[in-house]
């Protein structure tokens, strides 16, 4: 079952650092399950059915190779999806030492709820410094977040800013 993987976020909405986390967790498991989770901790940009959306997009026009499946989950515990999914592991992506403390204690529990391994990947640094919240800071404040983004999230967003 470790052959499956499950890549969670919130993906409000998906960065490219997002997706260079979804392609190396490709090119190492058969299966990638790529789930949008709803953080209660966050306020909301995008509505779930948005982000799934976007990330299909995205993920499609980005041409990565392997078996995805983008899903959602909000009934509960993630380990919960993950073993319905038949989901050894989950990926998570690290971007500095504020991820690995933020994602540590989580590991952990999920590991002793349901023995899940959690594998940290670290991103290209090119992308380490993009996050979901800059590109919405960016995006209210009417920059080009283009640089940050897969095409799809960028033209989705420059639209939704003129009001089209
Ligand atoms: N480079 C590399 N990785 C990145 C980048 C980047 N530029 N940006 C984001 N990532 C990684 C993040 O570190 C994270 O691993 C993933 O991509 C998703 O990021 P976000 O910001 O979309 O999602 P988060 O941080 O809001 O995470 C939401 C989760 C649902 C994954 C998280 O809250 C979680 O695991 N919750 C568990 C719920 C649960 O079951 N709790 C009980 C036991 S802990």
């Amino acid at each position: 079952s470790n052959r499956i993987a499950v890549v969670p976020g919130s993906f409000d909405p998906p960065t490219l650092g997002h997706l260079d986390v979804i392609r190396r967790a490709a090119a190492l498991y058969d299966t990638v399950h790529v789930l949008v989770v709803h953080n209660p901790d966050k306020q909301a940009m995008l509505p779930i059915a948005q982000r799934l959306s976007l990330l299909e997009q995205s993920i499609a026009e980005d041409g990565v190779v392997g078996e995805i499946v983008v899903a959602s989950w909000s009934m509960g515990l993630l380990v919960d999806y993950a073993t319905d999914v038949n989901a050894g592991v989950l990926v998570k992506g690290i971007r500095s030492q504020v991820d690995v403390a933020y994602e540590t204690p989580m590991a952990i529990v999920n590991r002793h709820l349901a023995e899940i391994e959690t594998v940290f990947l670290l991103p290209d640094p090119a992308h380490a410094l993009v996050s979901s919240s800059l590109v919405r800071q960016v995006a209210g404040l009417g920059g080009d977040v283009a640089p940050y983004v897969p095409g799809a999230v960028a033209r989705f967003l420059d639209t939704g800013s003129r009001g089209i």
